[in-house]
């Protein structure tokens, strides 16, 4: 199997977020992407295949221009402003208040691009966010060669991040821009399946009008739980898209035995849908331990999750979300490789 990772994904250093009203130390750290790249070669994997440099236009493709340039000029606006430390917005855009004016002061394009203040930007974001998404484009390449599987250690992660959007840690959609580039390898049909504890409202956005890709989530339900505003079941897409569009949120203390069955559904309608190539986004924040999160799955339950997605019989690119329990996110991923390969 084939991974992919560059060690500049390293240079976003968040320092704090805002957390249920208290600033915190970042849960999404490098050394997350460190301890699981320590894995896969400790497991055999090898080392890693560097990303190569696909420039902006992909990232362009998907994402609206002009949020691509203030995710570029974001810190340096922020340093000009005076300010030094996290870059976080602080005011939003209401219902009746000025969407359509992206503003001049960076204060207002953080609160235009942004939907948290979980999310900060610093010296390094946007070079560690250029290369996670270079990352997935790579390993997409991988598979467009001929690969049936292949991992793209993505981090930051993306899932969270819309066409115009950043927030939950995410800046660019590492999977959505690897299932865009798949259908231009010439896969008619791609499903993003999405096992992260949250809802990916970012990819849901981005492919929401579409038909050819199916977006499927599996995740904790926004009643309880972050994102709050999206994922709920009754979202299915719209237009074209309608129906390539399926949330199945499920309870905080969630175990296997709920969440096979919800497996089973997400994979029977990535068929249904005619998909012959995924994209799996993996969260392994679902994990019993894990310090933001409320499902229950231990670490031999993401081997049985690899395997149910093996069994789609689909090449299969790996695109890395969440998961904060840093001590154990290695095993966890390398379950799930694992039970990808049978
Ligand atoms: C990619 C990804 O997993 N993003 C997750 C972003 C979650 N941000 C908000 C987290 C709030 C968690 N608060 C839980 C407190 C538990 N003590
Ligand atoms: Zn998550």
């Amino acid at each position: 199997m084939k991974w992919f990772f560059s060690s500049q994904q390293r240079t976003h250093q968040g320092g704090v977020e805002m957390n249920r009203g208290t600033m915190v130390p970042c849960h999404e750290s490098a050394e997350r992407c460190d301890i699981i790249a320590a894995a896969l070669q400790a497991g055999g994997y090898g080392p890693p295949t560097a990303p190569t440099d696909g420039g902006e236009a992909p990232l362009r493709a998907l994402h609206d221009g002009a949020y691509v340039d203030f995710l570029r000029q974001a810190y340096p606006d922020w340093q000009a402003s005076g300010r030094s430390g996290s870059a976080l917005p602080f005011t939003f855009v209401g219902p009746g208040m000025r969407r359509d004016r992206v503003g001049a002061s960076i204060f207002a394009r953080l609160g235009h691009y942004g939907f948290d203040v979980g999310t900060p930007i610093v010296e390094g974001t946007w070079n560690a966010a250029y290369w996670s998404a270079q990352t997935a484009l790579s390993a997409a390449a991988a598979i467009a060669q001929g690969e049936t599987l292949a991992f793209a250690l993505c981090r930051p992660p993306g899932h969270h991040a819309g066409r115009a959007q950043f927030g939950g840690y995410c800046y660019l959609n590492n999977a959505a821009l690897a299932a865009q580039a798949l259908r231009h390898a010439g896969h008619q049909r791609v499903a993003v399946l999405d096992v992260d504890y949250h809802h990916g409202n970012g990819t849901q956005e981005l492919f929401w009008n579409r038909q050819d890709v199916f977006y499927g989530s599996i995740h904790a339900d926004p009643e309880t739980d972050f994102p709050f505003f999206s994922g709920f079941a009754d979202e299915t897409g719209e237009g074209a898209g309608h129906g390539a569009t399926l949330n199945l949120p499920l309870p905080q203390g969630t175990t296997w035995d709920t969440y096979q069955t919800a497996l089973d559904t997400l994979c029977q309608a990535a068929t249904n849908h005619g998909a012959s190539a995924v994209v799996l986004s993996l969260g392994v924040d679902t994990w019993q331990g894990d310090p933001i999160s409320g499902f229950s799955l231990q670490t031999s339950d993401f081997y049985h999750l690899g395997q149910r997605i093996a069994r789609l019989g689909c090449p299969v690119l790996v695109v890395m979300e969440g998961g904060y329990a840093v001590a154990e996110v290695g095993h966890n991923v390398l379950k799930v490789i694992a039970g990808l390969r049978g």
